[in-house]
């Protein structure tokens, strides 16, 4: 295979660490050990190569964004996950938001003529907005604007609404689809292993749970994400049997498109004492996950909550999308103390900040067809930038 690979092979010393090499070469899984031992001596340099040349197999030098926004419909929630900085209890609702139906369309309105794509809906968990609600915000929104692509609400917020509404996770996520939901976002996986999730989010879905439901979406033919919250208490073995059970349900249903990453961040939460992780900490985890995950298609870095410098770096370490345009759309990292206080790009800058590294920018719908190829021109001969 590539040259890079060879290098790499000639230079290992390790004979373990050398298999992983041969395995990538061949195009072969690797099993749970070898992804443990990549965790524990893998360097960032040995990782970075293998990912990397993952990453240019599947997608070449293509790094894919869109244009979207979110709605976060409240953050008031039942829940008390430790790490969340962003939820209000219910007891302090007065502390929080709700947004009407009139006012999360409001927020569509003021997306009227401009080339979005994608909106993107998730919030905490309100014991008033129930199925009904979300079913009648989603037609609505359709009505206005038809061609929009609505990406909502997390497996928490779902589990929750059927519970609610008395339905199975079927036939909940079937109606949801008939009303218009297209698909699924990743969050609230965080760390699906019991003795890490029974300890920061000891009170919302399980992970089986979690897990049933972005099955049962992927058997109605809808496509999701997947999300790890990591950095924080887990272990290399939490986050491998993460990312196994993930790879698992892949390969039954291969209904995920994107594994996202989320690093924990620790200001304004009940986890403040716990430091967050180095940035060589995080790009090797991004590159194992490159690794390990073959099934996947995309990895995606989530720039509002890594920082827009180090969502640049992620490129050279498996990654191949790095999210939206947000428009300060989305409170969660501010409120965590990620750098990026107001997230908003524009495309002009995130196409110039995918050719800093010498990467090909396209913009992608959320199921990823291109929709604008900005090649290696220029930015002063481009169109379509807003
Ligand atoms: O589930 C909450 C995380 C998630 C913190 O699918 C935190 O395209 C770090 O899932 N530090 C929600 N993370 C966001 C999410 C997401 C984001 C972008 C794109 C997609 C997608 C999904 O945010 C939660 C939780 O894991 N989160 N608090 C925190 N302090
Ligand atoms: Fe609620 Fe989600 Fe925050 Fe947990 S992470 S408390 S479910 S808003």
């Amino acid at each position: 295979m590539s040259e890079p690979l060879d290098i790499l092979i000639g230079n290992t010393k390790d004979i373990a660490l050398k298999e992983i090499v041969r395995k990538v070469q061949q195009q072969e899984r690797i099993t749970d050990e070898e992804g443990l031992l990549l965790f524990e001596k893998g360097s960032l340099g040995f990782v970075g190569t293998l990912a990397n040349a993952i990453r240019e197999r599947l997608h070449g030098d293509k790094t894919y964004f869109n244009r979207n926004f979110h709605i976060e419909p409240t953050n008031v929630c039942v829940f008390s996950c430790k790490f969340c900085s962003y939820s209000m209890l219910y007891a302090h609702k007065e502390e929080g938001w709700e947004l009407s139906i009139d006012q999360m369309l409001d927020i569509v309105k003021s997306y009227d003529g401009k080339p979005i794509t994608e909106v993107h809906i998730v919030g905490g968990v309100h014991p008033k907005m129930n199925m009904a609600y979300f079913i009648e915000l989603i037609q609505k929104i359709h009505a206005h604007r038809p061609g929009l692509h609505v990406k909502g609400f997390t497996a928490v917020e779902l589990d929750y609404m059927f519970r609610k509404a008395k339905v199975s996770v079927e036939e909940g996520m079937r109606q949801l689809k008939e009303a218009g939901l297209q698909s699924l976002p990743g969050g609230g996986a965080e760390i699906f292993h019991p003795d890490i999730r029974s300890v920061i989010a000891g009170d919302k879905v399980t992970g089986e749970g979690w897990l049933a439901i972005h099955e049962a979406a992927h058997n109605l033919g809808m496509f999701t994400n997947a999300t790890m919250l990591y950095g924080h208490i887990e272990k290399y073995e939490h986050r491998i049997d993460h990312m196994r059970k993930l790879r698992d349900l892949q390969d039954k249903t291969k209904g995920f498109n994107t594994f996202i990453p989320l690093k924990f961040r620790n200001a304004n939460n009940d986890m403040s004492d716990v430091p967050e992780s180095t940035i060589t900490e995080d790009m090797r985890l991004y590159a194992i996950a490159r690794i390990y995950l073959d099934n996947f298609p995309h990895l995606k870095a989530y720039w509002p909550m890594l920082g827009r410098q180090n969502a640049q770096l992620t490129l050279a370490f498996g990654v191949n999308d790095i999210d939206g345009t947000i428009d300060d759309s989305t409170k969660i990292y501010s409120m965590a103390g990620s750098e990026e206080q107001a997230p908003t790009m524009s495309t002009e800058q995130l196409v110039t900040l995918i050719r800093q590294v010498k990467r090909h920018p396209i913009e992608r719908d959320t199921l990823y067809n291109e929709i604008n190829d900005f090649g290696q021109a220029q930015l002063s001969v481009m169109s379509n930038l807003n």
